[in-house]
């Protein structure tokens, strides 16, 4: 939604241009052609104003975007998944140039970490998970 909100916003923003450029080209002065950039200015920046909303959202969407790992679903790939506490973040820490945190506890892991490793001259991406019970899916959290 506020995509499409955005994407409407800026239809309307070069509708409003093209008019605006049409009336410039015809203005008698100078000075008319200032004062029609100024109304057309403003009145963009009014319209700008109505979707400020949905630009903070999609701030805050392109924040956690950024933060999220980046899994290359091209390369090859070693996934490490398992019981809590097993030793899936101390194995990822030797094998790759990751550096994820190890506790002598279970659930230390929250979230994915990527690491890379070479071997035989192939690249790896190799990915760390948090540890997962024989749950039912449905009783499953979401990550
Ligand atoms: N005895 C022994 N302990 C290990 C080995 N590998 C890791 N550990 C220990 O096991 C504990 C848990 O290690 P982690 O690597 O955090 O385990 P994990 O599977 O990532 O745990 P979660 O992220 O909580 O699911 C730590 O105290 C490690 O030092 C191993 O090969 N042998
Ligand atoms: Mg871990």
């Amino acid at each position: 939604m506020a995509l499409g909100h955005v994407k409407a916003t800026k239809n309307m923003i070069e509708n409003m241009s093209r008019d605006y450029l049409k009336l410039v080209k015809y203005a008698d002065s100078l000075y008319r052609c200032k004062s029609l950039k100024r109304a057309a200015l403003g009145r963009m920046c009014t319209m700008i104003r109505k979707i400020a909303s949905s630009l903070a959202y999609l701030e805050e969407v392109r924040k956690h975007m950024a933060r999220l790992p980046t899994i290359n679903p091209y390369e090859r790939t070693i996934l490490i998944t398992g019981y809590p506490n097993v030793g899936k973040s101390s194995f990822i820490n030797c094998v790759s140039r990751a550096n994820v945190e190890v506790q002598p506890y279970p659930f230390t892991t929250k979230a994915l970490y990527i690491g890379h490793t070479e071997h035989n001259n192939l690249r790896y991406q190799v990915i760390d998970s948090p540890g997962i019970l024989d749950h039912q899916l449905e009783e499953m959290n979401t990550i």
